[in-house]
């Protein structure tokens, strides 16, 4: 344990990096998936159950959590780990991004971005500021600089004033965070696709000087090749002893490309979301289990599988409590997309660490069907 922020690389393969994040939670071993817990839970899981399957860190929403129940009434209950009974570290994305995707009548302005509520129609602002001291209200352990981020395909000149909003946006954002030991705020690079916006916003993150950096603006429907296009020469613009975060991404391929470019964290809803869908993410590619092959089939969903649905259920069992919309459907399937995600990610660190990378990620692709199994 630490009473400080800090990153140790231990080792690269290419452009690919294993380390740790040290934290006074707790140490986030790198390359690390955050699983989303928007609203103080990561649905369908119980806090053990998450640890369980290798999470170090969890991801919690700003925008959720100040609507829904109110950071203020967070930091009366004692904050957010309390609250929601997870002692490990907790990221929080500062709300800007999910504002732009989910609030209503939103205006925005130098200062900030004033919205509607999507629960119940109340009016709030938003602005570095208040999003810092939400983000010290909840608890947060790594808290994200305030930023906006444009859909793509964008034009120019619109992502470049996005940009040069962000980056002021990002020095009050270091301004209003302050001086606080064993939490860290990391800047967030935006650009688009635009080579000299990346580097220019990267230079302006670098200049304020963050405690870790994150890509931002990225997989908001560009596709897979122009988002690893852009990230071949993204993370090459952000320090190297400080970790490197790719937001909101991705599917099991998005993200192994991801690590292979130098990122060292990523979340998404996809796993826990895709569980509760009825979709299974495994070695061998993505199980549907709605399709009625799976009625009869005694097999696990992936017999190499440790989890509890593998170890437990058929996939006749999976498909009859999806189908018949029982509780346990989503429990088990989320809790092993989970596990699916985390042993990746336990993969990637250990071929990281033993310069094998290259032939992990030939395995790794070389196992996967195309289209449903
Ligand atoms: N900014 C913030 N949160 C985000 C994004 C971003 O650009 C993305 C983009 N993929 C996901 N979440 N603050
Ligand atoms: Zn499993």
């Amino acid at each position: 344990m630490t009473d400080r922020f800090s990153f140790d690389l231990h080792a690269t393969d290419g452009a690919a990096r294993t380390g740790v994040i040290h934290t006074p939670r707790g140490d986030i071993r790198t390359p690390a998936f955050m699983p989303v817990g928007t609203a103080a839970t990561v649905k369908a899981m119980l806090p053990d159950s998450v640890a369980a399957t290798g999470a170090d860190v969890l991801l919690g929403n700003t925008y959720h959590l100040m609507l829904r129940p109110t950071a203020e009434r967070i930091d009366r209950l004692g904050g957010l780990h309390g609250f929601m009974n997870w002692n490990k570290p907790i990221l929080t994305d500062s709300g800007g991004f999910q504002v732009m995707s989910l609030a209503e009548l939103r205006k925005l302005t130098e200062d900030g971005v004033t919205f509607r509520s999507h629960v119940d129609g109340s009016r709030h602002h938003l602005s570095p500021e208040r999003s810092m001291e939400i983000q010290r209200l909840l608890g947060s352990d790594i808290v994200m600089a305030f930023d906006e981020c444009p859909a793509l395909p964008a034009d120019r000149t619109r992502i470049e004033d996005s940009m040069r909003l962000s980056m002021r946006w990002a020095a009050r954002s270091r301004a209003a965070f302050g001086d606080r030991p064993g939490y860290a705020l990391f800047g967030i690079q935006q650009g688009g696709l635009e080579r000299d916006l990346r580097a220019e916003s990267a230079k302006a993150l670098i200049d304020i000087g963050f405690e870790g950096y994150a890509v931002g603006g990225l997989a908001v429907g560009e596709g897979q090749e122009a988002m690893f296009g852009c990230l071949d020469y993204a993370t090459d613009m952000l320090p190297v002893d400080k970790p490197r975060y790719l937001m909101g991404v991705g599917k099991p391929d998005d993200i192994v490309g991801a690590v292979k470019r130098g990122i060292d964290m990523m979340d998404c809803v996809l796993p826990s979301r895709s569980g509760r869908t009825g979709q299974a993410f495994t070695r061998h590619g993505v199980v549907n289990i709605k399709n009625a092959r799976h009625q009869d089939d005694p097999r696990p969903l992936d017999e190499g599988c440790s989890c509890p649905a593998c170890t437990g259920y058929s996939r006749a069992y999976l498909h009859h409590v999806f189908r018949a919309k029982e509780m346990i459907s989503g429990m088990l399937l989320t809790w092993h997309n989970l596990h699916y995600f985390q042993v990746i990610m336990q993969e990637m660190r250990t071929a990281i660490a033993a310069g094998t990378f290259a032939e992990w990620e030939a395995g790794f692709h070389a196992g996967r069907a195309q289209g449903d199994i």
